[in-house]
């Protein structure tokens, strides 16, 4: 399965157990490892190894049923059991806006062609709980590349697919937020080793309640950034549109990085529950990745910047 700097990624209907991971797992430490990160400088591989260290992922059953997606409603529940029939098959990618070349593509064409890898990440939810997901993906980076920038390309804009016979909050014209869902990146966040576009976990396809087939994840920012079920991918010189922003600005920032020392209006950001843990652990700076991203924002003041 594994092959060299790649990552076969197994159809969610063919596994049961997660007993062929840890056998991957297994294989991996035995050597594949680096073969796997041959795809990313040098440093932020050493950079990865090192945060990875000590990470124990998440339940699989834990990551695939207690969910935020709501195109499906606001409970931890909706997710898992009303998005069994997403239709993930076509699906069409956009990139476009100010890019040299605007791209079209299928998403498993793409998903054949790019090298996969693993990246084991602490995820941290805005509202407090935290989780560790073993992602299979790409970076974002080796993706924009493919469209090439250009000088007017400063910010990212991200948006789900807006599809409201599939997803039944997008029809309630009242309904608990405005969509699509969008979310938006600087465009060296965007850029950064970290940020990656998944298409699996725990080495199986991504699970519609988890964003399949492809969703963002930014690690050091908090869980609402990390955009699922996306459609279009825009490039674009001004600061972009933010669901969460948008609805609320002053409890949800366009930044959004993880700061134990900033705190939401309505609660506190110094702790957190992990998912399946008894006691909470307190929060890091930057959800723990300040080593690789702390100098993105070393001229701004993150109270203000939240
Ligand atoms: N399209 C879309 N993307 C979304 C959301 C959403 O409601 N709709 N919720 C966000 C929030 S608040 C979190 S915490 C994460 C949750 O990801 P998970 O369910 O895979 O853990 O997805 C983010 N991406
Ligand atoms: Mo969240």
């Amino acid at each position: 399965m594994l092959r060299r700097n790649n990552y076969g990624l197994i159809p969610s209907s063919e596994i049961t157990s997660e007993s062929l991971y840890q056998e991957r797992r297994a294989f991996m430490k035995l050597g594949a490892s680096a073969a796997l990160m041959g795809s990313v400088p040098l440093m932020a591989a050493l950079d990865f190894e090192k945060s990875k260290r000590g990470l124990e992922p998440t339940p699989f059953d834990q990551i695939t049923t207690y969910n935020n997606f709501y195109e499906y409603g606001t409970d931890k529940e909706s997710p898992a059991k009303l998005s069994k029939n997403l239709k993930i098959r076509p699906w069409t990618l956009t990139i476009g806006g100010e890019v040299q070349k605007s791209l079209t593509l299928d998403i498993d064409t793409l998903i054949k062609k790019i090298p996969l890898e693993e990246r084991i990440y602490r995820f941290r939810c805005v509202e407090g709980w935290a989780m560790v997901v073993p992602w299979v993906g790409f970076t974002l980076a080796s993706l924009l590349k493919q469209a090439g920038l250009t000088s007017k390309s400063k910010y990212v804009e991200f948006e789900t697919l807006f599809d409201p016979v599939q997803f039944p909050q997008q029809s309630k014209s009242f309904g608990n937020i405005p969509f699509p869902y969008r979310e938006g990146l600087r465009i060296d966040e965007a850029m950064h080793p970290l940020t990656i576009l998944a298409v699996g976990l725990y080495g199986k396809e991504l699970l519609p309640q988890n964003g399949a087939p492809i969703r963002l994840v930014v690690p050091w920012k908090y869980g609402f950034k990390s955009i699922k079920s996306i459609v279009n991918i825009t490039l674009k010189e001004h600061q972009t549109r933010s669901t969460w922003n948008q609805i609320a600005p002053q409890e949800y920032g366009f930044y959004a990085n993880v700061n134990p020392s900033v705190d939401h209006p309505r609660w506190s950001q110094s702790r957190e529950r992990v998912l399946g843990k008894f006691f909470k652990q307190e929060t890091l700076a930057f959800n723990g990745y300040g080593n690789e991203v702390a100098h993105l924002y070393k001229n701004m003041d993150l109270k203000k910047y939240y």
